[in-house]
């Protein structure tokens, strides 16, 4: 697998001389300064490239930017409302200038309102470092008690509600701040943060949107790019729901092996695929990682390799973000997947046998604690990640376990 970093922009505190010395070969990155909905222009595209190609002192990184992560998509395409149409066709312009700068994997998602959520970024680990963790009755406070979404107590199991009713009490209203902020942190890198009133104002636009009809909504999105994407050369892949549930009363439809299944056989394109994301999917008890690359092998256009470790065996769940070994994912069942797959590829003459992977998420460790990165970015504990990740490839590879 081709080994990535990702890479915020200028204004990331791990820079690409960090990456550089990470030993990967190769950047992801997005244009996060750029709205979502507008297109991404030839000149922004090229300044990115070029910030990735040369360090400060103007020597060559020796990287490119190699995956788009993420083209996002607009909630107007995702509730096919407003500007929808014109989202599309500047969406199918981003794509065109992408791949005119030679950057061939748009990785997206189609989750509703919200990107990733955690109610804790840096959550204290046993061993003094820090991780990003999901806690359901800390979520359910956010929901029920500071939210006080309508009709949320009933989204959660009774002794989960209870819960949520205690820590609410027991909260300083710091605690609560930071727990609004920490839910609504949206998208990594990105511009959007919602305030409480527009959080709520966002989740009434899917107010009778099922998710069937969010399924239909990223199908017929589908089949708009995917025909493109193919002419023009390029893999979009999409990311799945982080984590792989219902949240705040909206529809989540990229959970589950079936709702891959749905959605790329309904658009069934070379151009269209997965990001494959164990961190996301593991969160679920009934996700088998190993068995949903195995069926989704020919459609895998990217991959997070992370793990999480679930407090319980149900869905919805808490979890934290646990070392890349460490968690409840068989990191070295779906890496030995992974690495079949591109022999398969390999030997069918595919020009895009390499699969791009990226160590997703790391700890917070020794100087990290320091550096104040973006939540679950870190440079050390990323590395640490990346080295684990690789010494399992490594030894996968090697002739005597391959034999
Ligand atoms: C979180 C990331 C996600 C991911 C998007 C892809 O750290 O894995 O935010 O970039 O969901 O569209």
């Amino acid at each position: 697998m081709r080994q990535t970093w990702r890479w915020f922009g200028p204004a990331d505190k791990v820079t690409v001389a960090d990456a550089r010395q990470s030993g990967v070969e190769g950047i992801v990155s997005a244009l996060h300064h750029v709205a979502t909905g507008a297109i991404w222009t030839p000149e922004e595209i090229e300044k990115r490239q070029r910030e990735v190609a040369f360090l400060p002192d103007g020597s060559m990184s020796q990287l490119k930017w190699e995956v788009v992560e993420s083209l996002p998509i607009s909630e107007a395409i995702k509730t096919q409302t407003g500007e929808w149409r014109a989202h599309v066709a500047h969406y199918r312009r981003s794509m065109e200038n992408i791949a005119r700068a030679g950057i061939k994997v748009i990785c997206y998602n189609f989750m509703p309102v919200l990107d990733w959520t955690r109610t804790d970024l840096s959550w204290r680990v046993s061993h003094g470092g820090r991780a990003m963790r999901f806690d359901l009755a800390d979520f359910a406070a956010f929901d029920i008690h500071i939210l006080k979404r309508r009709g949320a107590a009933e989204d959660f199991p009774p002794h989960v509600v209870e819960e949520a009713a205690k820590r609410h009490a027991a909260m300083s209203d710091d605690r609560k701040k930071q727990l609004a902020a920490n839910v609504t942190a949206g998208l990594p890198g990105a511009q959007e943060h919602w305030s409480l009133e527009g959080l709520a104002g966002q989740l009434a636009t899917y107010d009778g949107i099922s998710p069937e009809r969010l399924r239909q909504n990223l199908i017929d999105f589908l089949s708009e790019v995917a025909p493109l994407a193919e002419e023009i050369g390029v893999r979009l892949c999409c990311h799945p729901d982080d984590p792989p549930f219902p949240l705040l009363g909206l529809p989540r439809i990229m959970s589950k092996l079936e709702d891959y299944q749905a959605v790329l056989g309904a658009v069934d394109s070379p151009a269209s695929g997965a990001t494959f994301c164990t961190g996301s999917l593991g969160a679920r008890p009934d996700n088998d990682c190993p068995a949903i690359v195995r069926a989704l092998a020919p459609k895998i256009h990217f991959v997070h390799l992370r793990n999480v470790r679930r407090d319980t065996e149900e869905t919805p769940c808490s979890f934290f973000e646990d070392e890349h070994l460490a968690g409840q994912t068989d990191m070295v069942a779906v890496i030995a997947e992974l690495l079949a797959e591109e022999k398969r590829r390999k030997a069918e003459g595919r020009a895009d046998w390499e699969i791009p992977m990226r160590p997703d998420h790391g700890q917070d460790i020794l100087d990290d604690l320091k550096r104040g990165a973006q939540p679950g970015y870190p440079a050390i504990g990323r590395l640490k990640g990346l080295a684990e990740l690789r010494g399992v490839m490594a030894a996968l590879n090697h002739e005597t376990v391959r034999a």
